[in-house]
């Protein structure tokens, strides 16, 4: 056998892009797949992903690559091994929080490490409708709580109820279990579009705080119910949410939502123990945690250890002092977040995920893809593109299950390929859906501006070269 050189994970790290070769570990073994990259039946953007790192992590959801052919194919590009001697990941420091949050993703874009933010490059976002656990973004405000899930209990309680505490055993053999597909999405999807008109506070976001998974649970209706809590309630009345994530001060995460979303039959709240058919992840709220289809994402409460009738809504810094949308004249120095309601049901939103922004795409015909989809349950009835900043427009074919009216808790993917315009140099790609309620996105970005940066849905606007 051939003796190859040996190379430490670092020294593979310095190899992500084809101007210094882009280098990728399987096993023990290093590739150099810098004349592959071309031919990727995949895509060039997608194996570039793993540039520098580990296939296993990014193979382990494309299962494409489960085939012989691909690892025959894979060892023609091999240049070394990695050394025996690579040095074991030093000892997390034990004053650290987060020294025990999970495992990530290493395809993640991570926008904050402490408290872990990522979002799924765009690449990856509609590659499926389902968007894999490993890649869905996370949001998270402090560390990741460690629950022992033989000792965990769900408290439920409030006026009108008897309290209720709930073993994980309980929850799944008490209540049928319910699923329901539905999109979770960040109020700060989007960002960083809206930094760009003026400075705002919050996490940069791209375009990819958002995601869709099949949720597993018991309904919130049933576990209400159960607690003796009435179908109907006179007056205002609110279901608060703790998380058992503190702050150093020892306040939960908390949120809330209104009684009559909470027990209604027609608005799917589950208490959740299972994403996409596994296991709630640790980041997603293991092992137990509130879904609001149609809901801003911040009112999923994760790791969820308090239910409480009230009537009035969480007192959490999150539902009191956060995650609401002012006028643009509101700055810093005026702002008083008393004046204005908490964040439910979000407005319509869509993005285009390909091609990417500075991309040169063909000059014959091009292929436009995205993601759609509005809050409260109003289904994507149209997405209209056009590549022309707005002049001219076309319908994308929109792909997926049609949902229920009303019900339309998940995302709709598109897709529209059209010839490139003759001549043109450059396209300036833009989309806008339209919603059951023909509710539509407003053109631009100035008018909703807002301090936070929160609901930013104007129309997404792609700049792309044309090669020649
Ligand atoms: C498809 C090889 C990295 C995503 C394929 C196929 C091959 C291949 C041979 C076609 C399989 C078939 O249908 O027979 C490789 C090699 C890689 C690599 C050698 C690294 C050196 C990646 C990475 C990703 C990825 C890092 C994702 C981040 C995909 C996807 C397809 C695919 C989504 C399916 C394309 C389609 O169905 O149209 N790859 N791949 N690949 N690969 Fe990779
Ligand atoms: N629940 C708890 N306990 N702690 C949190 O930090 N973040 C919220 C919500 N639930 C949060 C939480 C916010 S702002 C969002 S957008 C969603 O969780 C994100 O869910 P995900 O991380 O599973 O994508
Ligand atoms: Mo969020």
């Amino acid at each position: 056998a051939p003796q190859y050189p040996q190379y430490t994970r670092e020294e593979v790290g310095r190899h992500r892009s084809p101007a210094e070769r882009v280098w990728v570990t399987h096993g023990t073994e290093v590739f150099d797949v810098t004349d592959f990259v071309e031919l990727h039946p995949g895509g060039a953007d997608k194996l570039l992903l793993a540039a520098g790192g580990a296939l296993e992590p990014f193979w382990a959801l494309y299962a494409v690559h489960n085939q012989p052919h691909v690892l025959e194919l894979l060892r023609e590009y091999k240049v070394g091994e990695l050394s025996p001697a690579e040095a074991p990941p030093p000892p997390a420091a034990t004053q650290d929080p987060f020294a025990g949050d999970p495992p990530r993703h290493p395809g993640l874009r991570v926008n904050s490490q402490k408290p872990f933010n990522a979002e799924p490059p765009a690449e990856l976002l509609t590659e499926s409708f389902l968007t894999p656990n490993e890649l869905f973004f996370t949001r998270n405000h402090l560390p990741v709580p460690a629950v022992e899930p033989g000792s965990y209990r769900l408290r439920v309680e409030g006026p009108g109820g008897r309290g209720l505490s709930l073993s994980l055993s309980e929850l799944r053999s008490r209540f049928p279990k319910h699923e329901v597909t539905a999109t979770l999405q960040c109020a700060g999807n989007r960002r960083t579009e809206m930094s760009l008109v003026r400075p705002v506070k919050g996490l940069a976001w791209d375009i990819g705080a958002i995601g869709t998974a099949r949720w597993g649970g018991a309904r919130l209706r049933d576990v209400l119910l159960h607690a003796g809590f009435e179908e109907r309630r006179e007056g205002e009345w609110h279901v608060c949410f703790e998380g058992l994530d503190v702050d150093a001060g020892g306040a939960p995460y908390g949120a809330s939502i209104p009684y009559g979303r909470a027990v209604s039959p027609l608005a799917d709240v589950l208490l959740a123990y299972e994403m996409n058919g596994q296991e709630l992840p640790r980041d997603h709220g293991f092992p137990l945690r509130v879904v609001v289809p149609g809901v801003v994402g911040a009112r999923s409460v994760k790791w969820l250890r308090r239910v409480a009738v009230s009537p009035t809504e969480s007192p959490s810094h999150w539902q009191q002092n956060d995650y609401k949308g002012f006028s643009p004249c509101v700055d810093w120095d005026t702002v008083d977040y008393r004046t204005a309601p908490a964040i439910q049901e979000l407005p319509v939103q869509s993005a285009i995920t390909h091609p990417r922004p500075g991309a040169a795409v063909p000059a014959d015909e091009l292929t436009v893809k995205g993601y759609a989809w509005s809050g409260g349950g109003r289904e994507v009835v149209r997405v209209d593109v056009s590549l022309d900043g707005g002049r001219t427009w076309q319908v994308a074919r929109l792909t997926g299950e049609r949902p229920v009216p009303g019900r339309a808790w998940a995302w709709a993917l598109w897709e529209l390929q059209v010839p490139v315009p003759a001549g043109a140099a450059e396209l300036e790609i833009v989309c806008k859906a339209v919603d059951g309620s023909y509710n539509v996105q407003p053109d631009t970005v100035a008018p909703i501006w807002n301090l936070r940066g929160v609901l930013s849905n104007a129309w997404h606007r792609v700049r792309v070269t044309v090669s020649r």
